[in-house]
């Protein structure tokens, strides 16, 4: 595996590639180009800017997350086609570029789903956190207002503003999408894409729905072993893999997170590694990535991993917001470094614990 973190760009992140640079083990940067709109090209200069950027800090780009997938392709609408078209020029453009990984993710409406931004901890630390209730209790059109005022002065990745605006209007688009629409429209999508991916070896990797099951009554799909291996049979190809994502999968105390990656061998081209604490099985804040901070076996889920022979990129995910740093909630440097080290340090047990038999 390679450790790494993500980073949104210079001007969108409060994080530095130099500070990056001096985590230890940290040797790659998963970014995106931040300011493109879903279904916008990415062109070969704005690629290669990027690139350029990153290197001269003594990094590389190991990956995208993310890029990001037009709702037309999601709902299936005739226009489609040309989104489409656009993600395929996107991916080639990438591949040209030699980048190799792609994250994205297939919810409809809204991204990943949290009802609290900056929940305090005992410690003082605040965390992002989730409870059902008060997603029950909440307007879908709400939900971006009551969010807002806790991020900190950052646009939050999928909660874009300018489409934030329309939410009304993407329910109504999805009225007539339910989750076997939804999965088709994305086998759609995956068979469309997938020359392109094998001519330049671009290993896309589908993020989970966060939190794994339906929120406001949007269908969701990627949420369990099940589902997911039913997409690698439907695309079975090596570039239609999967990012596990731990903190997600995770979110759904059913799913047996070692014995997911197990089942999804050769298949899982990133990985994003983070720790839950369940107050209730539908109330988690996410803790530390230290296993005794939360409900997770990280040391089960870093073997999991070193035992299909992961190779990808992995980064810690979320952190908490500690030593009054002011980030982008889940984006701040500290924690995240702190969870790199603690992964980094969990591999080299496990590695050299496999090595001497
Ligand atoms: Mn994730």
């Amino acid at each position: 595996m390679e450790m790494t973190m993500r980073w949104y760009g210079t001007g969108f992140d409060t994080v530095t590639l130099k500070q990056i640079r001096q985590v230890p083990g940290v040797t790659g940067v998963i970014t995106t180009l931040y300011d493109t709109k879903p279904g916008e090209v990415w062109s070969r200069e704005r690629i290669r800017a990027l690139k350029d950027e990153v290197e001269a800090s003594g990094l590389h780009i190991s990956g995208i997350e993310s890029v990001n997938i037009h709702d037309a392709i999601k709902i299936g609408s005739p226009d489609r086609e040309q989104y489409i078209a656009n993600y395929i020029e996107t991916l080639e453009n990438l591949g040209q570029e030699d980048i190799h990984m792609v994250c994205y993710n297939f919810m409809p409406v809204f991204d990943w789903t949290r009802t609290e931004l900056a929940r305090k901890r005992p410690d003082g630390s605040t965390v992002l956190a989730y409870t059902q209730a008060a997603v029950d209790a909440l307007d879908p059109e709400k939900m971006f207002e009551s969010i807002k005022g806790d991020a900190n002065g950052s646009i939050l990745p999928g909660w874009e503003p300018e489409r934030m605006e329309h939410v009304k209007e993407l329910f109504e688009m999805y009225k007539d999408v339910d989750e076997e629409k939804l999965f088709a429209n994305l086998v759609y999508f995956l068979e469309k894409i997938m020359p392109v991916c094998n001519k330049y070896d671009i290993k896309m990797a589908i993020h989970p729905d966060d939190p794994a099951w339906s929120v406001f009554g949007l269908p969701r799909i990627i949420i369990n072993k099940e589902n997911i291996l039913r997409m690698m049979h439907a695309v079975d190809d090596v570039h239609n893999g999967v990012t596990f994502c731990s903190g997600s999968y995770g979110t759904n105390l059913e799913n047996d997170l070692p014995d997911m990656i197990r089942s999804l061998k050769g298949r899982i081209h990133f990985a994003h590694v983070r720790n839950l604490k369940f107050n209730s099985p539908d109330d988690f804040e996410e803790s530390a990535h230290l296993s005794s901070d939360g409900s997770f076996d990280m040391y089960e889920i870093m073997k999991a991993l070193y035992e299909i022979g992961f190779d990808g990129p992995i980064r810690p995910d979320h952190g908490r917001m500690i030593w009054d740093e002011v980030a982008m909630p889940g984006y701040g440097l500290y924690d995240r470094a702190l969870g790199a080290t603690y992964l980094n340090g969990l591999w080299e047990a496990i590695d050299k614990n496999a090595k001497r038999g």
